[in-house]
């Protein structure tokens, strides 16, 4: 057993951004519960001192929590140790980063956490390097650069270590890259495989041991194959989300990006291996089955979002399953042995497509909704954010419901031509967004994915892009873009507490076991990420098609909230 699998099974700590291999965020610690989580307090609150987008999930391992900044500030990236009790802080570290990766990163300068494992912190800079500090004294053991700004690249994704390597994607699918996962050797930063999502079968990593599910997977170097001549070569497909590890199969499971441009008009053909959920051999990289989400994608619906490991009683039988929350608005149980499509049903308002036939694994699309150059179609739900971004769900083994902040928007989405120029936007797309059916923007809602329906909702004015977090108090944790910090009975989805922070919340709730023996919960404020850009004053918000579309959206942002980097420790 690894350093981090042990450190997993102790609910006082909090080792990865997901908490654990299967991405649960659910923490077994029940001190505070629904009667008395209306008792929360402030026990202490650190500036990061970078008022952008704060999506990273600090770490707890030891007593001491590690949270990483985003790419702003006079020290981009930076990484802070504090003691987890009293706030102290111990070390910190400043990469030195190319300030140009600004510039090219789509959707805010975010970063979305850090990674542990045998004494170990590791960062990825929006720059491409991945770096590992001593977690101990902060100083830095090695640094490896894995990608190009010039092209476009960056990375925003927080890096999941299993046996012993770093897993890394890269950002950039706005600008034609070629997405990719590539693994490094946690001691040296030496690059042990790369996984690209386009290109031939020896490049994606597809060999004689690849079994997909669907016989519309199955042929060679598809990957090139479902595309015009050479487009794969800037075909996106990145992968900026997150991975889950099934030790017992000894597969990871990810999903990866759109297919770039957005205007599908140029890219005739699947497009693989675009919003494509891979299962993967950790020490190889070997794919053993796919399974592609949207085919053909219209409408920048990546399909980066968390897979959640879980073993459910279906019609009799415990099956292994992943459970993944699609942007295109359907919520996948699949075989995670096999990449078998068990139910994909509607969890938003969806009439971009008209179902998943379970028979061919295939997304039905409303011939309605295509997108054709030249020409806006109007009223497409989800729009291109999709029903859920990489915001991430959290699980509770004890209600068997994922609790899933997402948002509610639909679209008008205008489709014209575009050349590729590397490291300059790629996107062929003029996107208008705006609240969908009942005008609320957000919703955070509990799903049981055996009964495939919704428990409960709670509505939000703006999108819920903060993540979630469950406990064995039977208590649910989010933020919202308007600075509330909330806990919900998980239960009922009755709301228990409140706090009013500084910023807007985009952030990932955790808990963990403080030195005094008690329970804590953490949270970074600090509004940004894609929606939120326009509170910061680069974008003219009253513009309705800056910032991809998304400024349409969110002309009152800036009057609920300003930008803010703090972060929020509470306990009873
Ligand atoms: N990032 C956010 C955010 O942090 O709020 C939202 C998005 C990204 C998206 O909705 C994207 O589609 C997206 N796409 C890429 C890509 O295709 O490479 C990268 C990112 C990113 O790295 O933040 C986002």
């Amino acid at each position: 057993q690894t350093d981090l699998a042990s450190r997993m099974k102790d609910p006082g700590q909090w080792p990865m951004a997901a908490r654990d291999y299967a991405n649960t965020r659910y923490s077994a610690l029940d001190q505070i519960n629904a009667s008395n989580a209306s008792r929360l307090q402030l026990a202490w609150t650190f500036s990061i001192g970078a008022d952008r987008g704060q999506e990273a999930a600090p770490l707890v391992v030891d007593g001491t929590m590690y949270v990483v900044g985003p790419y702003a500030g006079p020290y981009p990236n930076r990484v802070f140790a504090l003691d987890a009790t009293t706030g102290e802080l111990k070390w910190s570290y400043a990469p030195k980063p190319e300030p140009a990766a600004a510039g090219v990163a789509c959707c805010d300068v975010v970063n979305r956490g850090l990674a542990f494992d045998n004494g170990k912190v590791f960062l990825n800079t929006l720059d491409n390097h991945s770096v590992a500090i001593d977690a101990k004294t902060g100083k830095e053991l090695w640094h490896t650069k894995l990608g190009e700004i010039n092209k476009g690249e960056t990375i925003t994704m927080a890096p999941v270590i299993v046996k012993g390597k770093v897993l890394i994607g890269n950002s950039g699918g706005e600008m034609g890259v070629r997405g990719w996962v590539t693994a490094l050797d946690e001691n040296t930063g030496a690059i042990a495989w790369r996984a690209y999502a386009t290109g031939p079968d020896k490049d994606v990593l597809i060999g004689d041991d690849f079994k997909p599910f669907y016989d519309s997977l199955k042929g060679k170097d598809l990957g090139v194959k479902s595309w015009p001549a050479d487009r794969w070569q800037v075909g996106g497909g990145t992968m900026w989300g997150w991975i889950s590890y099934d030790a017992d199969l000894n597969l990871i499971y990810y999903g990866t990006a759109n297919p770039s441009p957005w205007n599908a008009n140029q890219r005739s053909g699947d497009n693989l291996w675009s919003t494509t959920i891979f299962a993967r051999d950790p020490d190889n990289g070997h794919a053993k089955w796919a399974y592609q989400v949207n085919p053909h994608d219209l409408f920048d619906h990546d399909e980066i979002n968390e897979n959640v490991l879980v073993d459910l009683e279906l019609n009799g039988q415990t099956r292994k399953v992943l459970i993944h929350p699609g942007r295109n608005g359907y919520m996948y149980v699949i075989d995670r042995a096999t990449g078998e499509v068990i139910s994909a049903d509607a969890f938003e308002f969806v009439n971009a497509y008209k179902g998943v036939n379970l028979k061919t694994g295939k997304i039905i699309p409303n011939e309605e909704k295509t997108p054709l150059a030249g020409k806006t179609v109007e009223n497409i739900c989800p729009s291109a954010p999709g029903a859920k971004d990489w915001q991430p769900t959290a699980w509770s083994p004890r209600t068997k419901l994922l609790y899933v902040p997402h948002q509610h928007l639909c679209m008008n989405f205008k489709a014209s031509q575009v050349g590729y120029i590397a490291g300059t936007p790629y996107v062929g797309a003029d996107v208008d967004m705006y609240a969908g059916p009942g005008g609320h923007r957000g919703e955070f809602m509990a799903w049981d994915p055996v009964a495939r329906k919704k428990v409960w909702e709670i509505h939000e004015k703006l999108p819920v892009w903060s993540g979630a977090l469950v406990t064995a108090g039977d208590v649910a944790f989010y933020g919202t873009m308007d600075r509330l910090f909330k806990a919900v009975d998980a239960k009922t989805g009755k709301v228990l507490w409140q706090f009013r922070a500084g910023s807007g919340f985009i952030g990932q709730p955790i808990s963990y076991r403080g030195s005094d023996g008690q329970q804590y919960i953490a949270i970074l404020s600090g509004v940004g990420g894609w929606p939120g850009v326009v509170a910061n004053a680069e974008v003219d918000q009253r513009v309705r098609n800056a910032a991809l579309g998304f400024t349409g959206a969110m002309q009152d942002l800036p009057f609920y909230t300003t930008g803010g980097s703090e972060l929020l420790v509470f306990k009873l």
